[in-house]
């Protein structure tokens, strides 16, 4: 039986690329260049698989294609708010994506960007390398104290539970969540976490407030003027979750109007455009989405993604089916 045609849309660790064309007819994208719309639509025609990236847009209208020879998107990354699963389902094209292989290197990079925010090491190392630093002071640079204080999380799965283990067993600290579905009384006991009903009262009773839900329309803005009018003035927002998750806007209007104190940013809406707002406000660390950006981590989502599509087409339930 001739092996299944996979396009790989983006360039895989080279561990994994060579594992893939073992088990199936591989495409790669040598040029490892975004495909555009049109690119994806012919390949939904030309492939038996496709594992995408968080950079493939699969939207309603990118499905409105006839004769799909595509069977399954394996998708390569836990986030799959960039497929439109409905129109996916109604092709009969099965989604699976690479839960639990991430959870802790996103966790270090929410971790990261919390250090980072409050002890202002962007913008120490800046003023460092700009030959600008005059020397020791008592009142240099002063920034906040991380552990003993409390921390809000917002999404209770997986990754948020990896932030919650770092935060209250390495730092001491106080562990919050907001999460739509109720938390069992076992985990919340295991981190001594408290589960709170809104958003609003989570910013208002938190240090710190790190994001770890789904991205895509339900969770759009769910982070916006209004509840940040709540939060402590000393709150500092973390983002490694999707940029749309937080209104962009109104988050550059809290940082300049001093509703918060500070925010580290992984995520963005519109990525890799950074909205021109956002590069003008003050106390915010930005990283280039480097959630999962482990040799380990990435390697382990590719072949996270192949034994999905695998099991697939050996007539297995894929583990990580999510349509
Ligand atoms: C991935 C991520 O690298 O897995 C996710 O949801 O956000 C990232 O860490 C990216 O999505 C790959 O598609």
């Amino acid at each position: 039986m001739s092996k299944p045609k996979l396009l790989i849309t983006r360039r895989w660790p080279k561990a994994v690329e060579e594992a893939a064309s073992e088990d199936f007819d591989v495409t790669l994208n040598e040029k490892d260049r975004p495909l555009s719309s049109e690119d994806m639509r012919n390949a939904l025609t030309s492939y038996d698989a496709i594992s995408p990236t968080v950079t493939d847009i699969l939207n309603t209208k990118t499905f409105e294609v006839e004769n799909v020879r595509c069977k399954i998107l394996c998708n390569y990354g836990v986030g799959y708010s960039h497929i439109d699963l409905t129109s996916a389902q109604k092709l009969g094209i099965c989604v699976t994506n690479t839960p639990d292989v991430l959870s802790d290197c996103t966790a270090d990079i929410a971790m990261t960007l919390m250090l980072m925010a409050a002890r202002r090491a962007g913008e120490g190392e800046r003023e460092l390398r700009a030959d600008e630093w005059q020397g020791w002071r008592p009142t240099h640079m002063i920034g906040s104290k991380v552990t003993g204080k409390t921390l809000g999380i917002v999404g209770f799965g997986r990754i948020g539970q990896a932030m919650a283990s770092r935060a209250h067993f390495g730092f001491g600290m106080k562990i919050n969540i907001f999460s739509r579905s109720q938390v069992s009384s076992e985990i919340l006991e295991k981190y001594n976490a408290k589960q709170f009903g809104s958003v609003e009262t989570l910013l208002n009773e938190s240090d710190f407030v790190s994001l770890h839900c789904p991205g895509g329309t339900s969770n759009r803005h769910l982070i916006n003027a209004s509840n940040l009018s709540y939060a402590k003035p000393d709150l500092i927002l973390i983002n490694t979750a999707r940029g749309e998750v937080i209104d962009e806007t109104a988050l550059a209007n809290a940082l300049k109007n001093k509703v918060i104190k500070a925010a580290g940013l992984d995520v963005f809406d519109g990525e890799p455009k950074i909205n021109p707002i956002l590069m003008a406000a003050p106390n915010l660390v930005m990283l280039p989405h480097l959630g999962s950006a482990t040799r380990e981590t990435r390697e382990a989502m590719g072949f996270r993604a192949l034994e999905n599509c695998k099991a697939f087409f050996n007539e297995e339930p894929p583990l990580d089916r999510v349509a």
